[in-house]
């Protein structure tokens, strides 16, 4: 049945390889649900789930300082919204394309159901490269892509955010173009600054949660992040604040990279450091070598492209936390982080892991979160974003964090629960999978074929 269902869809999608990775994880955690529930075979809730329910590409033209016209790609996809609007991230990073946006939607479809605030999935973004982009050029090609986007978006039909390449000053620009083509200030996006309709700790709430949701797991081991040292990869959003999240907990994180290379700090990237990497990546988007520069104890390793290993994943810590990409840690790598005696591999990037290294981890004992649960508190902070402009209301850093926190150990709590029922105990997998899906699939249920 699993490969029946596969092939299939592996059929529809020829040339979708990171699409169909996304897929095969879910669908393989799933099929026990759909012996249960025998009526989501008949009704085709498979089938119809890995279906966008709506894909929009368009060509984005825009000026350079030289006046030289630009080209690029520009795309939504609005994949599900049987429980919600169609909710989730923008990402500018030359690598875009259909099958990255897909499956970056398709995994926001369980991640913003195991949220428990009402949102469906959705993803887009363009293949535009915002390195080596000057202020005014990274300005007009936010204007011009919201040109084409805002007629398909609404701030109660699809409410866009972040990704890579996209923060706060990009949500900045796509929130005034909007503004400026439909005359209405809405909440239509989130992560907006503070001042103008955004929620505090949005932009801390991806590390942040991440984090919570690693304390959680080591609580059931009677054991905590204090003391730990930790590997992150990354130096973006979700890096960032996950190294500011440990150091407050009394970790210490001795890794960082971005594409050029990464960083080894055996001293711990404490606070200060952490301040100026801030710095260096916010404001200076400058690059991760520079940290070395400014503090001769570390060691930078230039990136190895050709590689068959990722070797950040080869340094001794207890705990592993990729906030870079997808398919960041490959089977190799999962065989050197347990070699090395890993327990917590945490995923604050969307599907970092391999299905292969994923299997390592599970098989060895080491406690693993996927993605559509450790790194939802970005889109659930999203969603405290929106419903915060809803009531017109700001709430206080305290009243966001703690929610922040509940909603993480919810989502802790759930995927235990759910894999205990499903007989697969400690398995944060195969209870995430199961339980976005079945709300999900219940809703589609409730709401007929369509
Ligand atoms: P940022 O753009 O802020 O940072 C991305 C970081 O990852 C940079 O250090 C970047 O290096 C590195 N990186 C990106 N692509 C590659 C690549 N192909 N190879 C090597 N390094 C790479 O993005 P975020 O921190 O927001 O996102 C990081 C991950 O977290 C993504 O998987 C994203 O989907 C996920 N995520 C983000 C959320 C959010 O709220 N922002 C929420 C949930 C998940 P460089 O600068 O050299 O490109
Ligand atoms: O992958 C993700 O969950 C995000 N990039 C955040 C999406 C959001 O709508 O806040």
């Amino acid at each position: 049945m699993a490969s029946d269902i596969l092939s299939l869809i592996q059929q529809r999608n020829p040339n979708e390889p990171e699409f169909l990775q996304a897929v095969e994880e879910v669908v393989t955690s799933v099929l026990p649900v759909l012996d249960r529930h025998p009526e989501y075979r008949s009704l085709k809730i498979l089938e119809r789930i890995v279906e966008p329910e709506r894909l929009i590409s368009f060509r984005v033209t825009w000026l350079d300082d030289q006046g030289e016209v630009q080209v690029n790609r520009g795309y939504r996809i609005q994949m599900n919204s049987a429980i919600g609007p169609y909710k989730g991230g923008l990402r500018f990073h030359p690598s875009v394309n259909v099958s990255v946006l897909k499956f970056l939607a398709f995994e926001q479809i369980f991640k913003n159901a195991l949220t428990g605030i009402p949102m469906g999935g959705g993803k887009g973004g363009s293949d535009f490269d915002p390195k080596g982009k000057s202020e005014n050029e990274i300005m007009k090609f936010c204007q011009a892509f919201m040109g084409e986007l805002a007629r398909h978006i609404h701030h109660r039909l699809d409410v866009p955010a972040g990704d890579i390449g996209v923060g706060g000053r990009e949500i900045g620009y796509l929130f005034g173009a909007y503004k400026k083509i439909k005359n209405e200030f809405t909440g239509v996006l989130s992560g907006k600054g503070i001042g103008w309709g955004g929620s505090l700790i949005r932009t801390e709430a991806t590390g942040y949660g991440l984090i919570y949701f690693a304390e959680n797991m080591l609580h059931t081991r009677g054991d905590t992040i204090k003391g730990k040292t930790c590997l992150v990869s990354g130096s973006g959003n979700v890096a960032q604040f996950a190294i500011e999240k440990i150091n407050k907990m009394g970790g210490k994180v001795i890794t960082a990279s971005d594409s050029s290379g990464y960083i080894v700090d055996e001293e711990g990237i404490v606070k200060e450091k952490l301040e100026f990497l801030k710095d260096l990546k916010n404001n200076r988007r400058g690059r991760i070598r520079e940290y070395v520069d400014q503090y001769p104890s570390a060691v930078f390793h230039p990136a190895d492209e050709g590689a068959d290993h990722n070797p950040i994943w080869n340094i001794k810590g207890h705990c592993a936390f990729p906030c870079a990409t997808q398919n960041e840690v490959n089977e190799k790598d999962a065989m050197n982080l347990v070699k090395n005696g890993v327990k917590v591999v945490g995923e604050g990037a969307n599907m970092p892991v391999t299905i292969e290294g994923i299997n390592v981890l599970i098989d060895n004992g080491v406690m693993y979160s996927p993605g559509k649960a450790s790194n939802a508190g970005g889109v659930a902070t999203s969603g405290l974003e929106m419903t915060q402009n809803y009531m017109g209301t700001s709430w206080t850093r305290e009243e966001v964090d703690n929610k922040l926190q509940g909603i993480m150990r919810n989502i802790h709590d759930t995927c235990l629960a759910v894999a205990n029922e499903y007989g697969k105990p400690g398995n944060y997998l195969a209870g995430a999978n199961i339980a976005g899906f079945l709300k999900v699939a219940n809703a589609m249920k409730a709401q007929g074929v369509i």
